[in-house]
């Protein structure tokens, strides 16, 4: 974790851009944010572009924020801050573009980007960016296992840490998914946020229904301090073991009836095969999302919880063929994962009469996080 504050290289705008990151445990709904604000953005009359991260390629992510129709850039096989460089050449894409923000949403698993990510760029790019207050989405799942303690977790104490650290590191803590929640509870909720980090904003959203996202994206377009908690005290042994316990798989399939199959009816029964082998397992989801596209349709589903219900956007009926892309981030070892998976997708194509090509598969633990630049105090 050298410090080597040697500028990536020049970037260039015609004017300055504001950027907008947004953290969060994997599932909170980040995704589901970002398309919210842009939307607002665009609605707006103004420029925008995507910065998606992850692990690995073949993101269900940057196909979801593709249909916003706005300049998207991935930067895949490591995250923000260990790829701090990649992220410099992903943003000097979109910057190609002249957008008036840029917005990003870093790794779920990550945490210390206000000072490997934030801050740096803040350094070396502070004449053309406006950097916006970092936001921590939380789903309030995650609040009742992590923070109130009421739910068990299947996740080791390391994820927990992850968890805590995320919201120690941020400018403006979001409980979203509020819809899901009565009133009452959403109130005692934010008020443990409150307790737990009481310096800072904690708002209450719906990304998905769009309550509180105005209020929101106000904060995020105003010059508020951005990065200005960076974490005193990281244990990157403690960090890099959460990171470890996750198993990551993206896998694309290619799928064909004869001459026709049920896509949905297929999707729903890879899910419950999913979910099945995990919980007889013990394991917990992190995150599970797949997407499935025939033409020009798209089904996609989404699992952040092994005992929830999965819930699922769009419809493709008999299809003749269709291409699956299957996320998975799962408290599992990547080969445990890879077989669950693998089992899962065979198993449901032969539930509909098709076929299922695996055309790539890719199973892993993050590696140990080794941010190339950090920042001990706010720029
Ligand atoms: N009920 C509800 N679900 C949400 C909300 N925001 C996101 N989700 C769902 O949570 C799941 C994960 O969302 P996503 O944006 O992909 O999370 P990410 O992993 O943080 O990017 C998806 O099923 C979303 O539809 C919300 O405000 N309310
Ligand atoms: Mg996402």
């Amino acid at each position: 974790m050298a410090n080597q504050l040697q500028k990536p290289k020049e970037l260039h705008s015609q004017k300055p851009v504001r950027v907008i990151f947004t953290g969060g445990f994997l599932g909170a709904g980040k995704t589901t944010a970002l398309g919210s604000i842009a939307r607002k953005l665009l609605q707006q009359g103004l420029t925008v572009g995507l910065v998606t991260n992850d692990q690995a390629a073949n993101l269900v992510d940057t196909a979801i924020v593709g249909e916003l129709g706005v300049p998207v850039a991935e930067v895949a096989g490591g995250c923000f801050c260990c790829r701090f460089t990649d992220l410099v050449d992903a943003t000097e894409q979109i910057l190609a573009k002249n957008p008036d923000v840029l917005l990003g949403e870093p790794v779920g698993s990550c945490t210390d980007l206000a000072a490997t990510v934030v801050n740096p760029l803040k350094l070396f790019y502070g004449d053309i960016f406006r950097i916006a207050p970092f936001s921590v989405l939380v789903d309030p799942q995650r609040v009742q296992e992590f923070v109130l303690k009421e739910a068990p977790t299947r996740f080791p104490e390391e994820v927990s840490y992850i968890f805590r650290k995320q919201l120690e590191e941020a400018d403006i803590i979001v409980l979203n998914k509020i819809d899901t929640l009565s009133p009452d509870e959403a109130d005692r909720m934010f008020n443990a946020l409150k307790e737990l980090q009481p310096n800072k904003p904690v708002l209450k959203v719906s990304a998905l229904r769009g309550d509180g996202v105005d209020e929101w994206l106000q904060m995020l377009m105003s010059d508020a301090p951005a990065g200005s908690h960076i974490l005193r005290d990281i244990d990157y042994d403690t960090y890099a073991k959460g990171e470890a316990v996750l198993g990551w798989l993206n896998a694309t399939v290619r799928l064909v009836g004869s001459p026709k199959f049920d896509a949905d009816r297929f999707a729903k029964a890879m899910m419950s095969e999913l979910q099945t082998a995990v919980n007889s397992r013990d394991a917990e989801v992190a995150h599970l999302k797949f997407l499935l596209t025939s033409g020009m349709q798209m089904l996609r589903g989404h699992l952040t919880k092994a005992d929830a219900e999965p819930s699922f956007v769009g419809e493709l009926g008999e299809v003749v063929e269709a291409t699956l892309v299957l996320n998975a981030r799962v408290a599992l070892s990547p080969e445990a994962l890879s077989s669950i998976a693998t089992q899962a997708i065979l198993n449901a194509a032969k539930t509909v009469n098709a076929e299922a090509e695996i055309l790539s598969i890719q199973s892993f633990s993050p590696p140990y996080p080794r941010p190339p630049y950090r920042l001990s105090e706010p720029v």
